[in-house]
């Protein structure tokens, strides 16, 4: 349907959809649409690729902690940064080499490869391999600690059988011996070592396997060496944060129910992060994680405590405790569900935000997940007389950037109208089409905002949806229209 008005070179247009939406546009002669929403404003782009930005965003993290210098699990290429060889110039040159996962017989502790002490130059078989003789086969590389006060060395360590008392495995920083083994290790066994004495330096890191003139058995494996660290004695550092039950919706009827596909009442939120232990003594945690839902502004949205009510600062707090093993690191999981207590706006976006405490101090780290859109659907009764219906208003484009007064077809604006309505409804009864009347209002300006006189201000759609979506959930039942007036 037309509109139509006397003369103006800039024209604001004002929309509304229905009482729960107004939104008002610009239009000018050869620039971009563009909308003022509600509490922003938005161009026209941005708003459509909201739900674009949404999946783009949606693992994005912002994590700071602990600092991993070296990370080895013999899955990519090898050597690599590392050094390989035989020192023991007798004997044929047998040394370090990454090797699957059927070799020697036993798995992996991760992944599909291993390092083995004599994956170059064995003896025997791949199903029963043996190191050789004479040797002193080496993987070395240097390791830059300069920066950092506090260290950490991880590794797997594997000795299916070894010549106990004549051939021996060790570890080295330089010359100093950091760890050395001469007994068979039958399972995959990790050791840690406290590098604090070194930190600041660059040292050389030599894993080393020796064997002496006669007999020879199957020897070290490797797996999953890290070399961690940091600044202080016990850090931390998220992995990602992620909302695992995102539908499009919050509908708080569903707090009715206790099935957990009916959980959309609340954003399930999974928080992941490391701590790490830079002491070689135990130490027992408390850790509080403090989540946030913020609107596209960055405030607090309210939002329900874990007692079921709200407070000032509109946070959810969760605790948990960790018993991290010195030189050890954890990761934890923390799994959360956030209640927004007002109804969320379907003009908006959403972000949560989750933030560490360790003992009641923050340690500064922040972990964020979004930004998402919601309907938030808020009735709680499913019988109800009422119309639960959500709409929004997407965009409005005209089809010509100019009219001439009096000429046929010309002394009018035709607009394409992009909305969507979402209905949740009588959810606990039968599934079925109501009609139902949407209006859509227009109001043009001139530049100096006085409103225009148009021949037509008003537009009433019979729309028809159903009640709701049946599924293994129940989903509301949603009309996306795209219409010409
Ligand atoms: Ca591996
Ligand atoms: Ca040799
Ligand atoms: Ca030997």
């Amino acid at each position: 349907m037309p509109l139509e008005w006397e003369n103006s070179r800039i024209l604001w247009l004002a929309f509304k959809a229905s009482d729960l939406i107004t939104q008002k546009y610009k239009w000018e002669k050869n620039a971009a649409c563009q909308i003022w929403g509600l509490q922003n404003r938005l161009s026209f782009s941005e708003l459509i690729a909201v739900g674009v930005a949404s999946l783009l965003f949606a693992f994005l993290s912002v994590c700071v902690g602990q600092t991993t210098i070296v990370s080895e699990g013999f899955e990519g290429i090898f050597p690599g940064s590392w050094n390989v060889g035989d020192g023991n110039p007798n004997g044929s040159p047998s040394y370090w080499d990454k090797v699957d996962a059927a070799f020697g017989g036993q798995s992996p502790r991760s992944g599909n490869w291993k390092g083995y002490c004599a994956g170059i130059g064995y003896a025997g078989a791949t199903n029963a391999p043996r190191y050789t003789n004479y040797m002193t086969a080496y993987m070395s590389r240097t390791i830059n600690l300069s920066g950092y006060s506090r260290v950490n060395l991880r590794f797997w360590n594997l000795v299916p059988s070894i010549e106990t008392g004549w051939d021996y495995c060790r570890v080295l920083l330089d010359s100093t011996v950091l760890w050395s083994n001469g007994v068979a290790i039958g399972n995959w066994t990790e050791v840690s070592t406290n590098l604090n004495a070194f930190a600041g330096t660059t040292r050389t890191l030599r894993f080393e396997f020796v064997s002496d003139s006669i007999i020879n058995y199957e020897g070290w494996y490797l797996d999953d060496i890290e070399v961690t660290a940091g600044t202080a004695p016990i850090m931390e550092q998220f992995s990602s944060l992620t909302l695992t039950n995102y539908t499009g919706y919050v509908i708080d009827a569903d707090a009715l129910s206790n099935s957990p596909a009916y959980h959309r009442y609340a954003l399930r939120v999974r928080a992941v992060f490391v701590a790490e232990n830079f002491t070689p003594a135990p130490s027992n945690i408390t850790y509080r994680l403090q989540y946030r839902l913020l609107n596209s502004a960055g405030v607090a949205f309210p939002i329900y405590e874990t007692n079921g009510l709200t407070n000032v600062t509109y946070t959810y707090n969760l605790l948990t405790n960790a018993n991290v093993g010195g030189g050890q690191r954890l990761t934890l999981t923390n799994f959360a569900a956030i209640r927004p207590a007002a109804r969320l706006n379907p003009y908006d976006t959403y972000t949560i935000e989750c933030r560490l405490f360790r003992g009641g101090i923050d340690t500064g780290l922040v972990c964020t997940d979004g930004p998402y859109q919601f309907f938030h659907f808020t009735n709680m009764v499913s019988g109800d007389a009422a119309l639960n219906i959500l709409t929004r208003l997407n965009s409005v484009q005209t089809n010509r950037i100019y009219m001439v007064n009096g000429a046929p077809n010309r002394s009018n604006f035709i607009f394409r109208v992009n909305f969507e309505t979402h209905r949740y409804d009588n959810f606990g009864g039968v599934n079925m089409v109501t009609f139902y009347p949407l209006a859509l209002e227009y109001t043009l300006f001139a530049s100096n905002g006085v409103p225009v006189a148009t021949k037509t201000n008003r537009v009433v759609l019979n729309l028809g949806s159903y009640s709701y979506q049946p599924g293994t959930s129940n989903s509301p039942g949603a009309v996306c229209a795209d219409v010409q007036y």
